[in-house]
C-alpha cells in the first residue's frame, strides 16, 4: 500500500525548530515558529490561564466526558461577541462550532466552503501564511492569490489587491487576515480596509476571517476586530462571514488546540441547515473538540475577574514584542547596518518581514545560531534584552558580507 510514497520535503517552519533544538551554540536564537517567549526566552503560560486552571481543578464537577460535537457552547457565543462585539453579534445568525483551533477552523470551513460549491474559487494573500496553502489545497479547492506585498517598498499592494477583487469571478471567497498579518506584519489602514470591502461588496465576494492574533497583536481586542466588524458591516446582509478563530496565540494555548468556526449568515432560516452539515462534516473528521482547554478558555472569557487579567496579559505580550521592535531597529541604526530598518518597529503583530535574503537567513543561522525563516520573517517573540544586541550584530555582519 505505502510502497510508492515518496518522501515530501519536511514542515519549513517545524524544521527550523528542529535544527535549532538540536544546535548546541549557547549564543543560539530561535527567531522562527511564532509562539509567546517571556524575557528569559521561556514559554509563558498566562496568569489569566493560571487562575482559570486553579479553578478548574479545585471545581467539584469536573470531569473528562466527551463534549457536544460543536463543542463547548459557551465558549462558542462568548468567541463570537468577542470577534463581533456584543452590539453586533446576533445569535439567531451565528453558527459557532468549537475546533481544533485556527488550523482546524480553517481546515473545516474549506471542507464546508467545497461541500456548498466545489468549484469556487478560494484567493489567498501573496505571500501568506504557508499553511493556508496546505489546508485549502487538501480540501480540493481552486486556489488563486491576490497581490499584498510590494517587496521593493516594503508597503501593501493596494491597487494590485483591488483589481483583483475587480477581475475575480463574483462570489469568489477571499481569506482576509483579521489583523497582524502573517508573515508580514503589515496590515491595512482603516481607509484600505474600506477600499478592499467595499470592492468585496460591490462584486458579492465572501470574506474568510482568518483571526489568530486578535489581542495579541495591539493589545486590545476591539482595535484588532476592526477589519472584522467592518466586513460586518459591510457585507453581512449580502453573504454569508466566515470567521476563524484561534486561541493559541492570545491564550498562549497553543498545544491545548482551542479555537471557533464561525458563520454568520444573512438570514436565520438556514442556521439549523448549515450547523447539520457542520455537525456531519466533524463528527467523521475528529467528532468533538478539546474539552479541557476549551473550559479554561470559556473561565477566561466569561468572568468579570479572569478577564480583566487576560486583558492585562495581552498587553504584557504585546508591549514586550513592541519594545523588543523598537530595540532591534535602535541597535541596527547605532550600528549603521545598511538600509532603512523603521518598517521593524511599524510592523505589528508576531513577526516582522526583515526583508534580508535567503542567503543571509542561511548566514545567519550557520555562522551566528540566530534561526528564522528562509523569506525573512522573524518571530519578534524571539528577541529579550539579552539577545537582541547580539542579533542585530549578527544581522550587521550579514548585511554587509
Ligand atoms: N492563521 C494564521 C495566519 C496563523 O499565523 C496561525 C498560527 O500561527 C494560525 C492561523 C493557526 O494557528 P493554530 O492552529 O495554532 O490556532
Ligand atoms: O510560525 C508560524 O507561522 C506557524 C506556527 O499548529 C504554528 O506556522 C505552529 C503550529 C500550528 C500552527 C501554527
Amino acid at each position: 500500500l505505502f510502497e510508492k510514497f515518496e518522501a515530501l520535503p519536511p514542515d519549513a517552519l517545524f524544521a527550523i525548530k528542529a535544527r535549532c533544538d538540536a544546535d548546541a551554540r549557547p549564543q543560539k536564537v530561535d527567531l522562527g515558529i511564532g509562539a509567546y517567549r517571556d524575557n528569559n526566552g521561556k514559554p509563558w503560560v498566562l496568569p489569566s490561564v493560571k487562575m482559570s486552571e486553579l479553578q478548574y481543578s479545585q471545581d467539584p464537577s469536573h470531569n473528562h466526558e466527551y463534549q457536544p460535537i460543536a463543542g463547548n457552547a459557551v465558549l462558542g457565543e462568548d468567541a463570537a461577541k468577542i470577534l463581533l462585539g456584543v452590539d453586533l453579534y446576533e445569535k439567531d445568525k451565528t453558527v459557532s462550532t468549537q475546533t481544533l483551533s485556527g488550523t482546524g477552523a480553517l481546515h473545516v470551513a474549506a471542507q464546508l466552503i467545497y461541500k456548498g460549491d466545489p468549484t469556487r474559487e478560494v484567493y489567498l494573500s501573496n505571500p501568506t501564511w504557508a499553511n493556508h496553502r496546505n489546508i485549502f489545497e487538501s480540501s480540493h479547492l481552486q486556489l488563486k492569490t491576490y497581490p499584498y506585498w510590494k517587496e521593493d517598498t516594503k508597503t501593501l499592494d493596494i491597487d494590485g489587491w483591488l483589481k483583483t477583487i475587480e477581475a475575480a469571478k463574483k462570489g469568489s471567497v477571499f481569506v482576509l487576515h483579521a489583523c497582524a498579518h502573517n508573515p508580514t506584519g503589515m496590515d491595512p489602514t482603516p481607509e484600505e480596509w474600506e477600499q478592499v470591502l467595499d470592492a468585496m461588496a460591490k462584486y458579492h465576494h465572501i470574506a474568510l476571517f482568518d483571526s489568530a492574533y486578535q489581542g495579541f497583536a495591539s493589545g486590545d481586542l476591539d482595535r484588532d476586530a476592526k477589519a472584522i466588524r467592518l466586513g460586518h458591516a459591510k457585507l453581512s446582509k449580502q453573504s454569508p462571514i466566515i470567521i476563524c478563530q484561534s486561541f493559541s496565540k492570545n491564550l498562549g494555548l497553543y498545544g491545548e488546540r482551542i479555537g471557533c468556526l464561525h458563520i454568520v449568515n444573512p438570514t436565520s432560516a438556514s442556521k439549523a441547515n448549515i450547523i447539520s452539515q457542520l455537525s456531519t462534516l466533524t463528527r467523521s473528521e475528529y467528532s468533538n473538540p478539546p474539552a479541557y482547554g476549551a473550559d479554561i478558555a470559556s473561565r477566561i472569557l466569561s468572568q468579570h475577574e479572569l478577564r480583566d487579567q487576560w486583558y492585562i496579559d495581552m498587553k504584557t505580550m504585546s508591549s514586550r514584542i513592541y519594545k523588543m521592535r523598537v530595540e532591534l531597529r535602535n541597535h541596527l541604526v547605532a550600528l549603521k547596518t545598511p538600509g532603512n530598518w523603521d518598517h521593524i518597529e511599524k510592523q505589528c503583530g508576531m513577526f516582522s518581514f526583515t526583508g534580508l535574503t535567503p542567503e543571509m537567513v542561511e548566514r545567519l543561522e550557520t555562522k551566528h545560531a540566530v534561526y528564522m525563516a528562509k523569506n525573512g520573517r522573524a518571530s519578534v517573540a524571539g528577541l529579550n534584552t539579552s539577545n537582541v544586541e547580539y542579533v542585530a550584530k549578527s544581522i550587521d555582519e550579514v548585511v554587509h558580507f
